[in-house]
């Protein structure tokens, strides 16, 4: 069975990081290890959330499984809140990357052309650190342009062209990741998904649902870096994402609630079970 380290928080109410990671790459057939950056009643977009800090357990934790000579096929980080944990995570890549190990990088930061709470110009540039020791690479429009110092221009506005994804798409490349995907591109009126380059440009676009979830984008990162460790082609395992990903937001629109509360998951993982099968056949 293959292995993936999750590094992020833990937002115990309100479906995010962690929290779906874990239960998706179980589902995925993938031994999943976590490692909790922190420990937060909710996620960030609730007002006056608690929020205990883990940075200074992560490299201990990584040194013991150093010591007992655990090897891991991906190492996949998202939600890092702290620079001091970016500075963490690049040397437990030091320790615990092997040869053969993939590093799949979601510098999760910001959405909608702003940080999230709490995080600032020094975030993003240990960030920008991280992002030259990716093997994958997976930001939102937000955080590629953060990080590579280009404008924001929102999706669907008229600035948000072909060429302007093209351009931010080149500027990411050059950051140095293998396989580089921007995401919440909207390539054609009423459409989002990706657009991306590994040895070849690729595109991907579905339905677009007039509903924003909380940790939308870490269920994508989470069945991509999934797909991946279980040895799909980048294109097909960014395609399998966006398909997932679109589904599980119609069936969140679908059951109601708050956004806030996240992603309703939970329902489709059966057919996500079933989309990995068949791919695998
Ligand atoms: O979904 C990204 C995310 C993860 N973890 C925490 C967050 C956010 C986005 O706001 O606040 C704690």
């Amino acid at each position: 069975m293959k292995r993936i380290l999750t590094i992020q928080d833990i937002s115990c109410f309100g479906r995010c990081s962690t929290t779906i990671a874990l239960p998706v790459l179980s589902a995925m057939g993938l031994e999943t290890v976590v490692l909790p950056t922190a420990v937060l009643s909710t996620h960030t977009m609730f007002s006056g959330c608690t929020f205990r800090d883990l940075t200074g357990d992560l490299l201990p934790a990584a040194r013991h499984w150093a010591l007992l000579g655990v090897h891991f096929d991906t190492i996949y980080t998202g939600y890092l809140g702290s620079a001091e944990a970016v500075d963490a995570v690049l040397e437990i890549l030091r320790l615990l990357r092997a040869e053969d190990t993939l590093v799949f990088i979601d510098p999760v930061m910001g959405d909608g052309g702003r940080l999230y709470t709490g995080f600032d110009e020094t975030n993003v540039r240990r960030c920008a650190a991280l992002c030259r020791e990716a093997d994958v690479f997976v930001p939102n429009i937000t955080e590629a342009c953060l990080l590579t110092g280009t404008a924001y221009a929102a999706p669907g506005s008229a600035q948000a062209d072909r060429a302007y994804y093209s351009g931010l798409l080149d500027a990411l490349h050059a950051l140095g990741a293998r396989t580089s995907v921007l995401t919440g591109v909207s390539l054609e009126d009423g459409k989002t998904g990706i657009l991306g380059r590994s040895d070849h440009d690729f595109s991907v676009q579905t339905e677009r649902v007039e509903a924003s979830y909380h940790g939308t984008g870490d269920l994508f990162s989470s069945v991509s870096a999934g797909a991946l460790t279980l040895g799909l082609a980048p294109e097909e395992a960014f395609r399998m994402a966006c398909a997932f990903t679109a589904e599980t937001i119609r069936a969140t629109l679908a059951a109601g609630g708050d956004p806030r509360t996240g992603i309703a998951f939970e329902g489709c993982l059966p057919d996500l079970i079933r989309r990995v099968r068949e791919a695998l056949r």
